[in-house]
């Protein structure tokens, strides 16, 4: 084949997928009614690519939650605690999402995407059987529509290497035991009529060690002597396969998608060896957003193909993670938007080039040329370049950090805030109340106005200040009524970023974001956050802590310029912070968070990647926190409990308070900082808010305590694991009242 992409999204153009999932999910739609829902989505989809000329399409890429759990259930893996829930979909969402008697898979990031996927938990006595009903349906639902159809499966390395060993065993070892069941599945998706099947390998961009190349060399000699089974292509994406593409290589397999995109040039040079494999050849970004560029993905195409490859063209990885189309985003700026292409503009994009690599260029001239007009107008917009902020930049120290050692600053804090010992707060956000959720419907309908919104969101703060005095908190917070998503609400302020209408993205399972597009230099044109902070301070005599979002957290939660090193944008989105967190100060603010729960997020997937990338985020945070004197304090937050690489990084981002996940881990990561060389204040999570249960106080103290054997009480605070945005309103306060209660017995 010629044209492909690797996957394709399925949450539904207008998030068909997501409603019907929660409304069955809520009871008011039947499994039948889903299922149509879905096979209407497929039906839609799969021919709509065919038509747009590709001429073989991924299936099985569709999910009703996600593609590993799929992988868990193909190869009868779910975890013993569903086993007893007779129906297949009941079972299926149990396992993703728990229901009162048994609790959920965990969930973690794919890769470097803001996808979640859910993690397998196995054992080196897990029974493997084949289950291999859904990709054989999908198969043959597509080929009976007329569709190219090539399934796709997760491979049995990624699997492995993703899922959780419950017992400490290594799961590689279970390898001899899956790949008969990917053998009797080649034989019966070729019985079916499939020509090629993909398996997808991403856990290949990673670093390997040798015993792990060696199961990837033994793993795909054996699958290619399968007899009679279609031909196997084997893709990896977000990144280059390095050692790993010769050892592919050297095995029986028909073809090896490579991601040209994120993996650079790297791998071109020994793909172009291989003249007796397919190359499916990723040139059209499935992580971004932006309009191919001809000039760079020709001559890649064309260096393959005249050493003598065999090439298809494709996009990187999977369109999951784009949105679907531009055609709803009628909002956008008109030259921003022919910058862009979503789902369906990558797909024609891959037909223009596949037609320019067959035909030559002549036969797609026209398209060509409005690409090309298209990319150097872009490279051309004055919004690129915003001089003003860059001679800000370049002025700013190499190291804009706070000069006054922490510990010296704890102590000026102090005088000025006169906290109590053991301070209690909590993260930033309240529940979202269904006057909230109303108010926001009527604003974008229009039927109330801005004044009208802004009026009930004070009304909501005023509520939520009232509260937290009420439970005794020491340091309160405004609640966050008045935002939608913490990246997104920066994001429209910002000049440099753009907003979508529809572009939604799967972040997990029915879960979706609207990423925000940062295109141009970024620049806060007035202030943000201080209306509406100063006004939760002139209800209280208590100090309220000023929100913002990090940086990285921006960074990470949006569509990134790749016209420039990610560095470069980050210390831009930090220098409007910093400005927001010195106007904070000035209106008299005392406290200031700066979020970054996504620093782990954009950690490279490669080892030697990793401490550069730390090195920037860290300078961009501490950047965005070194504006304010010594007297304000600085705060952060972080979202999860495996810090693993970016322990240290949390001591260099020099926050004067960190407060973290810690409820399920038992404070052990308080010792994992320490080892660190931490030495600042800290506010390990003492109630776990990703659960309805309300802590007792008895618990919370058991937890301080725990917390007081690593951390001197002056260094100490109490506080939630996370934000309340998702907990019922009777949860939180009773929790917040044993948490206040744990704290004062204590002092
Ligand atoms: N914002 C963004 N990315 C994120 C998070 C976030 N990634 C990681 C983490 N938080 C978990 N992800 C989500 C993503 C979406 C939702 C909750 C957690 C969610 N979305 C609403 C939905 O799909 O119904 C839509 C929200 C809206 O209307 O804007 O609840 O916080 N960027
Ligand atoms: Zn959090």
């Amino acid at each position: 084949f010629s044209a492909t992409v690797l996957g394709l999204p399925r949450i539904g153009p207008n998030r068909e997928l997501k409603r019907a999932t929660e409304s069955y999910w809520a009871g008011r739609l039947d499994a039948e009614g889903l299922h149509a829902v879905a096979a209407d989505l497929r039906t839609t989809q799969l021919t709509a690519a065919r038509d747009a000329g590709l001429d073989s399409v991924p299936v099985g890429t569709f999910s009703y939650y996600d593609q590993v759990l799929d992988t868990a259930v193909l190869l009868g893996a779910l975890p013993e605690r569903v086993s007893g829930i007779a129906d297949e979909l009941d079972r299926y969402f149990a396992a993703a999402r728990g229901n009162a008697e048994v609790a959920p898979l965990e969930m973690t990031k794919w890769f470097d995407t803001n996808y979640h996927y859910l993690v397998p938990e196995l054992a080196a006595d897990t029974a493997f059987s084949l289950h291999p009903e859904k990709p054989l349906a999908e198969l043959r639902e597509a080929l009976a529509l007329g569709v190219p159809a090539r399934p796709v499966v997760i491979g049995p390395i990624t699997f492995l290497k993703l899922a959780k060993s419950v017992d400490g065993s290594d799961l590689l070892e279970r390898l001899p035991d899956l790949l008969p069941l990917y053998a009797q599945l080649l034989g019966l998706l070729a019985e079916a009529g499939a020509q090629w099947v993909q398996i997808d390998e991403p856990s290949l961009v990673t670093d390997l060690t040798e015993a792990e190349l060696a199961a990837v060399r033994s793993t795909y000699q054996q699958l290619s002597r399968v007899p009679a089974r279609p031909a196997v292509l084997v893709a990896a994406y977000f990144g280059r396969l390095g050692v790993a593409l010769p050892v592919l290589a050297e095995t029986g397999i028909e073809g090896i998608a490579v991601d040209l995109v994120a993996g650079g040039d790297a791998d071109v040079a020994v793909a172009q060896s291989l003249t007796d494999k397919l190359i499916v050849a990723g040139v059209v970004d499935g992580h971004n957003i932006w309009r191919v560029d001809p000039d760079h993905a020709l001559p890649q195409l064309t260096g393959l193909r005249d050493a003598g490859v065999p090439v298809a063209v494709s996009s990187s990885c999977s369109l999951l993670h784009v949105p679907y189309s531009l055609a709803p985003e009628t909002d956008l700026d008109e030259r921003l938007r022919n910058w862009l292409a979503f789902g369906e503009e990558k797909i024609a994009e891959i037909r223009v080039l596949a037609t320019a690599l067959a035909e030559g260029e002549e036969a797609v001239a026209e398209a060509l040329e409005i690409a090309r007009t298209a990319v150097a107008a872009r490279l051309a917009d004055p919004r690129l370049r915003v001089e003003s902020v860059r001679a800000r930049l370049a002025a700013l120290d190499a190291d804009a950090v706070r000069r006054t050692p922490a510990d010296e600053r704890r102590v000026l804090q102090q005088q000025r805030l006169n906290l109590p010992l053991l301070p209690t707060t909590t993260i930033g956000s309240y529940p979202q109340t269904s006057r909230i959720r109303v108010a926001r419907a009527q604003l974008r309908r229009g039927e109330i106005d801005q004044t009208e919104y802004d009026t009930r969101m004070r009304a909501e703060i005023a509520e939520v200040i009232a509260l937290q005095e009420e439970i005794g908190l020491d340091v309160l917070v405004h609640g966050e009524p008045e935002r939608n998503d913490m990246a997104q609400y920066f994001a429209e302020q910002l000049d440099g970023f753009a907003a979508t209408i529809n572009g939604w993205v799967q972040s997990y399972g029915t879960r979706c974001v609207r990423p925000p597009i940062v295109y141009g230099d970024v620049v806060r044109p007035r202030v943000m956050t201080v209306d509406w902070i100063t006004y939760a301070q002139s209800l209280t005599s208590r100090p309220v802590k000023g929100m913002l979002t990090g940086p990285v957290t921006i960074l990470a939660w949006s569509f990134i310029r790749d016209d420039q090193p990610l560095s470069d944008t980050a210390r831009q989105i930090a220098l409007a912070i910093r400005d927001e967190t010195v106007d904070l100060e000035t209106a008299g603010i005392g406290i200031i968070q700066v979020d970054e729960p996504a620093l782990r997020e954009l950690l490279p997937l490669r080892k030697a990647d990793q401490a550069a990338y730390l090195d920037w985020a860290v300078e961009a945070f501490r950047l965005s926190t070194s504006g304010v004197a010594d007297t304000t304090q600085i705060h952060t937050h972080l979202c999860y409990s495996e810090f693993g690489e970016v322990i240290g990084a949390i001591a260099g981002l020099d926050a004067d308070v960190t407060s973290i996940e810690a409820a399920r881990s038992h404070m052990e990561v308080l010792d994992d900082l320490n080892a660190a060389g931490f030495g600042l204040g800290v506010g390990p999570g003492v109630y776990d808010i990703h659960s309805p249960r309300v802590p007792g106080t008895e618990e919370i103290e058991k937890s301080l305590e725990l917390a007081l054997k690593a951390v001197p009480a002056e260094r100490l605070w109490v506080n939630p694991d996370c934000g309340l945005k998702t907990r019922r309103t009777d949860e939180v306060i009773a929790s917040l009242r044993n948490l206040v209660a744990a704290a004062q017995a204590l002092r």
